[in-house]
């Protein structure tokens, strides 16, 4: 892997770091770590900006029209979108990048579609070596797209320092029904599409919202590129705040915390899952189980003390 080249912003070896970082297969572990290394000396906390809301309320073209503005400001920006439904279809993502046409034609702008692994709302947990990658790379501003699905909100709002929420006008409802826990972790609401016949309905959902929530209500069109610099001016309003108030330090803590340890369990996860495979006291529980001698719950209970036991003290064996 190229450092020098990625610290340039090249953007093929940008591409390629980032799927080395993101991968799956162990046997690319080390160079993956190698590569996190050597970058991590070179990374500048970026202004991290996380962007989420339901399906079609207009986030690649906000983020289009901002990232242009921003980069109009002189900024470069890293863009990762994670796209839930990329593990099936496995070409949708270029469908975003032909939205974002003009940014990604941009050469200081770099777009990032991530596969999802799977998992439910797709932030993979190497999203964050992603944004190592870019922040490395020196990109002033990195934007974290996700589709609204509990979970990746959730994991993208702690990787970030602002967590905007996109919202169509008259989505009240919707904002109702958010789960509370990630109303909480909002930090700005736009209303988006606030515009033509949907302009006084925009007015109207901002002004009900401002009675529910505590946070800066903004409205902006995403297609006539309005209310964007609003946008950005709030988000240095809430990072100048996290900064005067000492909140800053503490945060990135937290998050550094909550990163380990999901890493962490991750990397537990794995090697457990692949110990389980054909163990031979799985095999004897099992039995007993199908021999209705004992409950599943009953087994998985005794066997998660049993086997816990015996791995970690290979574990162990394996450290010495
Ligand atoms: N009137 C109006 N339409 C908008 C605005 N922003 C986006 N749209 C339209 O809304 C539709 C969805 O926009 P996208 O930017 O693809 O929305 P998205 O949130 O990225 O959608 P997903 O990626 O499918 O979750 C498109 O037809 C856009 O043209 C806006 O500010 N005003
Ligand atoms: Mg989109």
């Amino acid at each position: 892997m190229n450092v020098e080249k990625i610290l340039k912003q090249d953007r093929r070896a940008l591409a390629r770091a980032i799927t080395l970082v993101e991968s799956q297969n162990p046997e690319h572990y080390p160079q993956a770590f190698a590569l996190l290394d050597a970058l991590l000396p070179h990374a500048k906390r970026a202004v991290r900006i996380g962007i989420s809301g339901a399906p079609g309320v207009g986030k690649s073209t906000f983020i289009e029209v901002f990232g242009l503005w921003l980069i109009a400001q002189n900024k470069s920006l890293a863009v990762l979108t994670v796209d839930p439904s990329s593990t099936q279809s496995q070409g949708s993502v270029l469908g975003d990048k032909t939205r974002m046409q003009n940014l990604s034609a941009d050469k200081r702008a770099f777009i990032r579609p991530s596969p999802s692994s799977g998992k439910l709302g797709g932030v993979t947990f190497a999203t964050r070596e992603a944004l190592l990658v870019c922040e490395a790379a020196g990109f002033d501003v990195v934007i974290i797209e996700t589709v609204g699905v509990g979970q990746s909100e959730i994991t993208v709002a702690s990787m970030v320092d602002t967590f905007v929420l996109l919202v169509q006008p008259g989505g009240g409802d919707e904002l109702q029904g958010a789960k509370k826990g990630i109303l909480e972790l909002v930090d700005i609401i736009v209303v988006n599409k606030a515009d033509g016949d949907l302009k006084k309905l925009a007015n109207q959902s901002a002004s009900q919202y401002l009675r529910s929530v505590k946070v800066p209500i903004l409205k902006a069109s995403a297609l006539h590129n309005q209310g964007i610099q609003e946008v950005w001016q709030a988000i240095e309003k809430h990072r100048d705040n996290l900064k005067q108030t000492g909140a800053f330090p503490e945060k990135i803590k937290q998050q550094n915390k909550q990163w380990f340890l999901e890493a962490l369990t991750e990397n537990f996860l794995k090697k457990l899952k692949a110990d389980l495979k054909n163990n031979a006291e799985v095999d004897n529980y099992l039995s007993a189980i199908d021999s209705c001698e004992i409950s599943v719950a009953h087994a998985a209970f005794l066997a998660c003390n049993r086997l816990g036991k015996i791995f970690l003290s290979r574990g162990r064996e394996r450290l010495n």
